[in-house]
């Protein structure tokens, strides 16, 4: 199945590869530019539900990734080390992984399905017409662009998107370190474990075990907390406030880091002409309800269904109309967890209802299966 058609993607992150394979599955000629001068992902841990894990179902990939995740029994909260809920959310899947299995799972999937990936290959802009230009000077044109180069978007800033980018109070250091589980107090240390201390001082470490060795945390601190905020952590100050979890913050102290304030970005069109955004580069949040990866993975999937449809016969109407139809649960995300991080009031436990799930519910692939790998 050749469809004849080409696309050139700017970024080699969840978002970029979601949509390759999606395209490369339906018949596109597709290349992906990645900056880096090698294939990887940066960060640490990452947690993903039923809708991105429909996705990878779809393209063939979710057993691959069943064998490189897990599945945690309880999303705990604990206030002071007390536990205020334990949450299963009613059976949804969920699962969680290191960001360099999921990005390999990924990566692996694109080059199955033919999807040419050029690293050390920037893109510096993009053109409505439908083109990018390459730090090399090179300028390549293709059906459809796809700006996936992440918050500080090139693709974006380039063409001048108008958004309104809000910056919290609060912000986090994620780092992967061995579970050391023996070395652990008694506790169910499969659980992802939500630790929020606000008084005396706000610090909060997020407990997210992802396979038998490794152990993704997630340190938050307000940005106006010198030592809370520092990077490599400061073991005085986090090991005094959790005491019980020194076993995982010693270790945790040994790697640089970085600390990463949390921000909203809102864009008013996440398209313009045969360009399209997808990911942090359109639509980047606040991380409590996790669904960054989430809901670039669900748009970069819808993107490439709509575009392969090409429903109106003109790329630049069909992707108004894709935005039009998928947008809303990702705004609706965006803004819960903007409310989430403005509040802290994750800490009070059983915040995941019904409502604040929606977008972890929603499958993407409801009518396409069969669509993509056989
Ligand atoms: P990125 O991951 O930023 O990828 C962009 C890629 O483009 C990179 O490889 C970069 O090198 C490349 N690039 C950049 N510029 C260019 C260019 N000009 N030319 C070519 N290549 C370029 N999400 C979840 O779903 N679950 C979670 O549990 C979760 N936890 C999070 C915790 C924290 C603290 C934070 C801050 C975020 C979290 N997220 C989570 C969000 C998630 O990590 C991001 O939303 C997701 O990585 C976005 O993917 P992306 O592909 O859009 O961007
Ligand atoms: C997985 C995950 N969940 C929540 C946060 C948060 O609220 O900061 C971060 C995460 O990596």
């Amino acid at each position: 199945m050749d469809s004849g058609r080409h696309a050139e993607i700017a970024g080699a992150g969840f978002a970029g590869l979601t949509a390759a394979i999606g395209l490369a599955q339906q018949g596109w000629s597709v290349t992906i530019h990645e900056k880096s001068p090698e294939l990887r992902a940066l960060g640490a841990g990452i947690v993903l539900w039923n809708n991105s894990l429909q996705v990878l179902k779809a393209y063939g990939l979710l057993e691959e990734l069943e064998a490189v995740s897990m599945v945690p029994p309880w999303y705990e909260t604990r206030m002071n080390n007390v536990v205020v809920s334990k949450e299963d959310f009613g059976g949804l899947p969920w699962r969680s992984m290191t960001r360099h299995d999921l990005h390999e799972v990924l990566t692996r999937g694109a080059m199955t399905a033919g999807v040419e990936i050029i690293v050390d290959s920037e893109v510096v802009s993009a053109d409505p017409s439908g083109s990018v230009t390459l730090a090399s000077g090179e300028k390549r044109s293709a059906d459809l662009v796809i700006g996936a180069d992440g918050v500080q978007s090139k693709v974006r800033d380039s063409i001048g998107f108008d958004q309104e980018r809000t910056k919290s109070r609060d912000g986090i250091t994620r780092l992967l370190v061995p579970r050391n589980k023996d070395q652990l107090g008694p506790g169910e240390w499969d659980n992802v474990i939500d630790f929020w201390n606000l008084e005396p001082r706000v610090l909060r470490i997020l407990y997210v075990p992802c396979n038998d060795d490794e152990l993704y945390i997630a340190l938050m601190a307000p940005k106006d907390d010198k030592e809370g905020s520092a990077v490599p952590i400061d073991l005085k100050v986090w090991t005094e406030n959790f005491p019980h979890l020194a076993p995982i913050l010693e270790p945790a102290a040994k790697i640089h880091g970085r600390y990463d304030g949390y921000q909203t970005n809102v864009l008013k069109n996440w398209s313009n002409g045969r360009v399209s955004l997808i990911g942090d580069a359109a639509h980047a949040m606040c991380p409590a309800l996790a669904q960054g990866a989430g809901t670039a993975m669900i748009n970069a999937f819808t993107l490439g269904v709509a575009a392969t449809i090409d429903a109106s016969g003109d790329m630049s109407t069909t992707l108004v109309e894709w935005e039009k139809a998928e947008r809303g649960i990702t705004d609706r995300c965006q803004a819960r967890s903007a409310y989430f991080a403005e509040t802290r009031s994750m800490a009070q436990g059983n915040q995941f209802t019904q409502e604040m799930l929606e977008t972890a519910i929603y499958d993407p692939t409801a009518g396409q299966k069969g669509t993509f790998a056989k």
